[in-house]
């Protein structure tokens, strides 16, 4: 099975940027752009993807810190998105898309920051096999300000990259920040068409989960503490939950993975899709991902195939794109014994 699930093409859409860089990666990102390295920065990277037992989700966010460093200069931003498509790409993802929250600092603009992003994005077109979007994120626990620059970015970014730019990602330390506060950045967003992949129900506060769903979005991701009502809106709507199965375990969002919600989805015939949230902090691949549920919920390989074929169908893709995709992963399991 593992071998199969290896092979699989397979489709990635909520991944973040910084989240996804590999302990490796990371390694290799600090030598190449800031030198050697020394047996303090060893310790920190292994610091980086342990986490005890009952961890909580306010720890993982102080993580990301450690990687905000390495790529806080416009060389390291740009190796570390290459970086990232690579890991992907070998992990045969055939498409994935990258959200990011542009960073202002002393040595970039946001403006910047997501130039230096799509250009790598661009670049790395020409290595790896691999179909790459990018979602521009609002972080909710930063003043609603830079999440209207991020916006405007993104729709003017929009207009010249339509093929990679193509939605807004609403992410950040659930337990900061107001969603209602955010909603007239969003509906600007929305009304230039770009799609809305929502972090919603990742926490339990029932106020705000109404307020998103009644709000919109194309894609939920975790849905973790969604209703009975709520899971079954979303069907209706055929709006899918991003499930990140590794990631709500060691963040401790989900108590355990026998109870994780992908059952539940998956009994229902909900739309769904696995997704890794941070390969690099949760230390995952998609790879893993799939054969974690195969694991745990006794996912048979067809079940395996409708599920990354599910993931095509939500993507923010072209219908060129997605036949693409679809004949590629029905090319691959023909050649399967
Ligand atoms: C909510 C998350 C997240 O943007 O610097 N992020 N937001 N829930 C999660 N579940 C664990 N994991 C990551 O990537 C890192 C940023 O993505 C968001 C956080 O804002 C984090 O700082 P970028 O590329």
């Amino acid at each position: 099975m593992l071998k199969f699930l290896r092979g699989l093409p397979k489709v990635e859409l909520h991944a973040h940027l910084n989240g996804s860089l590999n302990t490796d990666s990371i390694r290799e990102l600090a030598e190449k752009v800031y030198g050697a390295q020394t047996a303090d920065f060893s310790t920190l990277c292994e610091q980086f993807v342990k986490f005890e037992k009952g961890a909580k989700l306010d720890e993982c966010f102080e993580k990301f810190g450690f990687v905000h460093k390495l790529t806080a200069t416009k060389q390291g931003l740009e190796y570390a998105t290459e970086l990232v498509i690579r890991d992907f790409a070998k992990d045969h993802v055939i498409y994935v898309e990258l959200r990011t929250t542009p960073k202002a600092n002393e040595h970039m603009s946001r403006r910047a920051y997501l130039q230096t992003v799509l250009d790598a994005i661009k670049s790395a077109r020409d290595l790896y096999e691999i179909r790459v979007k990018l979602l521009p994120s609002i972080n909710r626990g930063e003043p609603i300000e830079v999440a209207e620059e991020i916006v405007a970015l993104a729709i003017e970014f929009a207009s010249t990259e339509p093929d990679i730019i193509v939605g807004i990602d609403f992410s950040g330390n659930p337990n900061q920040g107001k969603f209602k506060d955010f909603m007239p950045a969003l509906s600007e967003a929305k009304k230039h068409d770009l799609k809305l992949a929502l972090h919603c129900a990742e926490v339990d506060n029932p106020l705000e989960i109404r307020e998103m769903i009644k709000f919109g979005m194309s894609r939920c991701g975790h849905g973790t503490y969604l209703t009975e009502s709520g899971y079954e809106h979303l069907k209706e709507e055929n709006i899918p939950i991003e499930c990140c199965l590794t990631s709500n375990i060691k963040s401790g969002t989900v108590a355990n993975i026998g109870v994780h919600h992908l059952k539940q989805l998956m009994e229902a015939d909900a739309p769904k899709v696995l997704c890794t949230d941070d390969s690099g902090v949760f230390d995952t691949t998609l790879t893993d991902e799939f054969f974690l549920a195969t694991e745990t919920f006794g996912l048979t390989r067809s079940q395996c195939i409708a599920l990354t074929m599910e993931a095509v169908e939500h993507a923010f893709a072209t219908r060129e794109e997605k036949l693409l995709m679809k004949m590629q992963i029905y090319s691959y399991t023909r050649r399967q014994p």
